[in-house]
C-alpha cells in the first residue's frame, strides 16, 4: 500500500538560513516555498528523485511545529509516506490500532492529500500519509474523495 516516501520533514528556526544550507553545501535547489495557513508553517522543497525534503518553518508559536522546535529542537519532524489510496489505508491503520491524528483526508501543502499518524503509535515517529492527485481524474472525483 505504500509505494514510496514522499518526504522527509525538517523543522527549522530560519527557512531562509536553511534553504541557503541545503543549496550551498548538499547542492539542492530549492523549487518552491509555500505557507500552509491552516498548519502555521511555512515550507520549502527540495526533490531528490520521488521523494523530497520538506524544510518548516513556524510562522505561530501555537502550532506543532513552534511546540516541536521549542520541546526537541531543529531536527526531523516527520515523515511521509505515498500511498495509493489514502482513504482505505486510514480504515487498515486504524483498525490494526494505530492512533490517527486525522481520521479522515485533507488538503496539505502541495495540494496532495494528506493525513497524519499520532508518533505514540509509531515508535515516536510522526507519520504523514500522502496521496497525490490523479492527474487523469477530474477536480471532482478528487474533491469526493476528502
Ligand atoms: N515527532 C515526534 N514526536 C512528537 C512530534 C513529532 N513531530 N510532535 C509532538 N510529538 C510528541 C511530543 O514530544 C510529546 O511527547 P511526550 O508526551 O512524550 O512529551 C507528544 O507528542 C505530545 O506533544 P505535544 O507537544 O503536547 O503536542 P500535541 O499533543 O498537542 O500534538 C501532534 C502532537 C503530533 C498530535 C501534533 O503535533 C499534530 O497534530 N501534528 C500533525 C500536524 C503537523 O505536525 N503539522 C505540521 C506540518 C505540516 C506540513 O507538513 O505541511
Amino acid at each position: 500500500m505504500i509505494t514510496h516516501i514522499e518526504h522527509i520533514a525538517i523543522a527549522v528556526k530560519n527557512l531562509e538560513k536553511s534553504i541557503k544550507h541545503y543549496e550551498d553545501n548538499f547542492g539542492l535547489k530549492c523549487y518552491k516555498v509555500e505557507e500552509v495557513k491552516d498548519q502555521k508553517v511555512r515550507t520549502a522543497f527540495f526533490k531528490l528523485w520521488e521523494t523530497k525534503i520538506e524544510l518548516l518553518e513556524p510562522t505561530d508559536s501555537n502550532g506543532p511545529v513552534a511546540k516541536f522546535i521549542e520541546k526537541k529542537g531543529e531536527g526531523i519532524h516527520h515523515i511521509a509516506f505515498a500511498v495509493d489510496n489514502i482513504k482505505s489505508t486510514l480504515k487498515k491503520m486504524e483498525s490494526g490500532g494505530i492512533k490517527l491524528v486525522d481520521d479522515k483526508p485533507r488538503r496539505g501543502a502541495e495540494d496532495l492529500l494528506i493525513a497524519f499518524l499520532h508518533p505514540k503509535s509509531n515508535n515516536g515517529v510522526l507519520v504523514e500519509l500522502c496521496e497525490t492527485k490523479n492527474p487523469a481524474g477530474s477536480q471532482l472525483e478528487w474533491e469526493e474523495k476528502v
